[in-house]
């Protein structure tokens, strides 16, 4: 018997930020260690991404999961009985394997996520370690670079503009706690500023601000001025990033731009997103056009990647294949890394790999549908990531994260190290369009 042997999982039904049924497991050890780990959930979600278990029916919208639940208690924990914590990718292989299907539709991608999950907690706490130290397995950890948003958009703020997320990149921050600082301090100016014009209407699913905006281009010239009403130069201090999520408002050579009066064909958005690119002080734009939209996602990064980071989160849906295959294409040169779209954490951590390989930064990111799990900080420290996305800067779903990245970094001392302004932007590399 080893101390970190699987004695046990269990699983029950927990709430998330949205207010909707989500699945937290709990892995027990042998020598008494416990793991514990909730699944996140998103409401733009790319089409080949991990499948949730849900109960369908009338209780909660259908989104129940005593299903997945169960998937849990009769299936995953008998089988993962026995095996060892400390051996994450036998772990993961056991639950791909026991699922058999392509997208985790049998056992619940958010059944298997949060088992997988649970278990490097378990073996953290069985090492005696945080997770993020026992994840570096001694190499050297840094902070990753906080990509925070400001206005929400999109499906997570009614479709009152079409761009799903405004973001700060504090690229003039030392630290990572710096970073959370300028962030409240941009935070409140755009409130502020909000608040004078009337505007000021509570906030989105991740907590940014209600985006009443009559355009897409007056949410970026917002945040700029935000960004001076707080004390900071844009551009030099505080850059920008938006999250476009395409694939919500449209599809390859139809894009429907409701705020803007607009459609646009793959060559209009893609010049306008790049217009934007040098209008404002954009450095990292995501999701550009929709998931099938591939010569796009080229002619985009073509058009802007030397310069600007160039994300796939519907387009790469934390895919090591996928990755792969697009960086051979010169399509994106930036991967999101969201462990429920894929479902287990061995497969998140081969995309990033496979991004890491082809030269690419990554940026470990949560769901819209959150709780106070707190498990990305410690995967994005750990694995050393460039940056790391969790929504705004309210609610405490999202002030979990970077809490814990301020302690973090606190338990560090003086060997934190911390991204910084280089761990994100564009390749500096030209790349020929097509
Ligand atoms: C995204 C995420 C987080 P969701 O698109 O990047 O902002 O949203 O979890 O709804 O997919
Ligand atoms: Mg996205």
């Amino acid at each position: 018997m080893t101390k970190s042997e699987i004695r046990n999982v269990h699983a029950r039904r927990v709430w998330d930020s949205r207010g909707r049924p989500t699945v937290e497991a709990e892995v027990h050890l042998a020598d008494g260690s416990i793991g514990r780990a909730i699944a996140p959930a998103g409401a733009s979600r790319g089409s080949n991404e991990a499948i949730d278990r849900r109960d369908q029916g009338k209780a909660f919208g259908g989104m129940g999961v005593a299903q997945a639940v169960k998937s849990v208690h009769e299936e995953i924990a008998p089988a993962l009985r026995g095996l060892s914590a400390a051996d994450q990718a036998a772990v993961d292989r056991r639950l791909i394997e026991l699922d058999g299907t392509a997208l985790k539709s049998r056992l619940g991608g958010n059944a298997v996520i949060a088992v997988s999950m649970a278990v490097a907690h378990a073996a953290a706490a069985c090492a005696g370690e945080p997770l993020w130290r026992y994840l570096a397995a001694g190499r050297p950890v840094r902070l990753p670079m906080p990509i925070i948003q400001i206005f929400g958009g999109g499906a997570h703020a009614g479709r009152r503009i079409d761009l799903q997320d405004f973001l700060l990149v504090p690229i003039g921050a030392t630290s990572f706690d710096e970073a959370t600082a300028i962030a409240a301090e941009v935070y409140r100016a755009a409130g502020l500023l909000m608040e004078e014009r009337g505007l000021l209407r509570g906030v989105a699913d991740e907590g940014g601000w209600w985006p009443e905006f009559s355009s897409n281009e007056e949410a970026l010239s917002e945040a700029v001025r935000a960004i001076e009403k707080a004390g900071f130069r844009p551009g030099e201090n505080v850059s920008l990033a938006i999250d476009v999520a395409a694939s919500q408002f449209g599809r390859k050579d139809r894009y429907k731009l409701t705020a803007d009066k607009t459609e646009l064909d793959t060559a209009g958005l893609v010049k306008r997103l790049a217009e934007w690119c040098v209008r404002y002080p954009i450095i990292s734009v995501e999701d550009p056009v929709a998931e099938d939209d591939h010569d796009g996602m080229r002619a985009f990064t073509a058009a802007v990647g030397e310069r600007v980071q160039v994300i796939g989160d519907d387009y790469l849906v934390t895919s090591a294949e996928r990755v792969t295959k697009a960086a051979a294409a010169g399509a994106c040169n930036a991967v999101l890394l969201k462990p429920n779209q894929i479902g287990t954490l061995t497969e998140t951590l081969a995309a990033s790999d496979a991004a890491r390989r082809a030269g690419w930064r990554t940026i470990v990111s949560a769901r819209s549908g959150k709780t106070e799990d707190f498990t990305i900080v410690h995967l994005a420290t750990g694995w050393g990531a460039d940056q790391l996305k969790v929504g705004s800067f309210a609610r405490s779903e999202r002030m979990a994260k970077w809490n814990e990245g301020i302690r973090i970094e606190e338990a560090l001392g003086a060997a934190a190290r911390f991204a910084g302004r280089d761990a994100v932007g564009g390749t500096g590399r030209r790349v020929a369009a097509e």
